[in-house]
Order: structure tokens, then C-alpha cells, then sequence
């Protein structure tokens, strides 16, 4: 099970706050901005470049999903969503994960 599927499971604990029967969203462990939420599909795609196009309601329901927290977590001033794919980008979770980053202003381009 990837470390996502133990937190899905509540094998592992985590600071969850939406999820329904295709995905869960829970606080980054390791934040990078004051508000730093991870999306997951609750099925398996590694990464984005293993997606196809049977995942294309999963995909686009995770980034409607970024957008409906960025408003409840009240992200007024603007946000950033991130997905990390393989070792050039830092992709350290080889889960499929949406990052929605928000309450400070953030650099561009990133490191
Ligand atoms: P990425 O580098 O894009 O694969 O991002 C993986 C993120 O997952 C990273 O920001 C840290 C986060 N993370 C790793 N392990 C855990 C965990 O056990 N709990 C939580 N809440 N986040 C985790």
C-alpha cells in the first residue's frame, strides 16, 4: 500500500478534511506554505503520465475538488496547484497527488 492508501485507510493518521468515495484530501506533513493540501484519487495511478483517458473524470474531479477547497479554505488572495511528476519535478509519492498551496505569496518560477 502506498503511504495515500494507509492515510485513505486511516491506517496511518493524517489531518484529513474532505474526502468521498474517489478521493481524500488531508494537510501536507511537510507543508511548504501556510496552507498545503494534498488531493488523492482513492484509485491507484502512480503518476500523471500513467493516467489515461478512462482517468479523465478522476483528474478533472480533483482539480474541481483544489478549486472548492481553495474557496473553503479561504484562499481569497490566490493559490497555487502543483502535481509533481517523476524525479525532475520531486515526486517523492508514487501515488497520483494534487498539491493546493495558498496564504502566502509564492515564487515563479519554482526552484
Ligand atoms: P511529492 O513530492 O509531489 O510526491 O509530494 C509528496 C508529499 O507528500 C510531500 O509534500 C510530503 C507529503 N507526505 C509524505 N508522507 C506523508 C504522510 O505520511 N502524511 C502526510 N500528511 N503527508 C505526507
Amino acid at each position: 500500500m502506498t503511504i495515500f492508501e494507509k492515510i485513505a485507510a486511516r491506517e496511518i493518521p493524517a489531518k484529513i478534511i474532505w474526502e468521498d468515495d474517489d478521493a481524500i484530501a488531508f494537510h501536507d506533513v511537510n507543508p511548504q506554505a501556510p496552507v498545503h493540501v494534498l488531493i488523492v484519487p482513492k484509485k491507484i495511478i502512480p503518476r500523471l503520465a500513467e493516467a489515461t483517458k478512462s482517468d479523465a473524470a478522476i483528474l478533472g474531479k480533483l482539480l474541481l475538488t483544489a478549486a472548492e477547497l481553495a474557496k473553503k479554505l479561504e484562499l481569497t488572495n490566490g493559490y497555487r496547484v502543483v502535481i509533481n511528476n517523476g524525479p525532475d519535478a520531486g515526486e517523492s509519492v508514487p501515488h497520483l497527488h494534487v498539491h493546493l498551496l495558498g496564504k502566502r505569496a509564492l515564487a515563479w518560477p519554482p526552484g
